[in-house]
């Protein structure tokens, strides 16, 4: 890891919110491209965090503290992040984490990219009910649309299953595309479930939904 990413890593680990954001300044100075920052500095920061908060040796405020960091950070790189959209829509998605998750950065993240990359992104936010995500595939006048659903918990990720059971017996399976994340999403949940596709971050969820949607 080169020095300004061990940096940025470091400010979100010491829940530093003024010294990341100065790092992330830094970092956009000296031309690092921004979802690098955040791939390589930001994020890995979060994960060390989280090891750290299973292992017992940070607590809650601490966590919302380094959460807090990275947020800060993420408003600075995200008008970055958004440079070369528009242009023709490589679709339509919605995207939203899964009832009883507040877990919204990542799901953030990938929207924002989603959004770079020419797709029209309907954001639900946190928290949200899978009947309200089966009435946005209903209402949108699309032929097919992405759901980019998040979920970081196991408990909030089995309602990923109950999702797809909804949209199936509701008859919109045709119309809803599924791509499901998040730290304990893996490809075998993915195909258990009968969802289309999962991705590790950002970049990769950008290809797999260009793939879903083709
Ligand atoms: Co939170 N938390 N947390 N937390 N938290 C986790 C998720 C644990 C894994 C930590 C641990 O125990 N090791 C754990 C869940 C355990 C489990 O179920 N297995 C946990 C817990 C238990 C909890 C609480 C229950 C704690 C408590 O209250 N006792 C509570 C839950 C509240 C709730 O949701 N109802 C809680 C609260 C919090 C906050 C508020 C302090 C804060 C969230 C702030 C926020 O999001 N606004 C927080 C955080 C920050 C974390 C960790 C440390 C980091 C998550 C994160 O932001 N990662 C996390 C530990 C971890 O994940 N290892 C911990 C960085 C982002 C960039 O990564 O994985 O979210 P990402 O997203 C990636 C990737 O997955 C993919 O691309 C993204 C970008 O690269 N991706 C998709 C994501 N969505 C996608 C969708 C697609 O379609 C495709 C790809």
């Amino acid at each position: 890891m080169s020095d300004i990413y061990k940096d940025l890593a470091d400010a979100v680990i010491s829940q530093n919110i003024n010294g990341t954001v100065e790092k992330t300044k830094e970092a956009l100075a000296s031309g690092k491209p921004a979802l690098d920052i955040i791939q390589k500095g930001l994020s890995e920061g979060m994960r060390v965090v989280g090891d750290k908060f299973e292992n017992g040796e940070l607590f809650l405020p601490q966590i919302m503290m380094s959460a807090k960091a990275m947020n800060s950070a993420m408003e600075i790189l995200q008008p970055e992040l958004e440079k070369g959209s528009g242009g023709a829509s490589a679709g339509v998605c919605i995207s939203f984490v899964q009832e009883g998750d507040i877990h919204d950065i990542g799901n953030r993240l990938v929207s924002t990219m989603l959004g770079a990359n020419g797709f029209t992104v309907k954001v639900l936010g946190v928290d949200v009910a899978n009947e309200l995500v089966v009435d946005e595939v209903k209402k949108s006048d699309a032929d097919k649309v992405l759901l980019v659903g998040s979920a970081l918990m196991t408990t909030s990720m089995l309602g990923q299953k109950d999702l797809m059971n909804l949209i199936n017996e509701e008859g919109v399976r045709a119309k809803a595309k599924c791509m499901f994340g998040g730290a304990p999403v893996s490809k075998s949940w993915i195909d258990e479930i009968g969802a289309d596709g999962t991705a590790e971050n950002a970049a990769e969820a950008v290809v797999v939904a260009k793939k879903i949607m083709a």
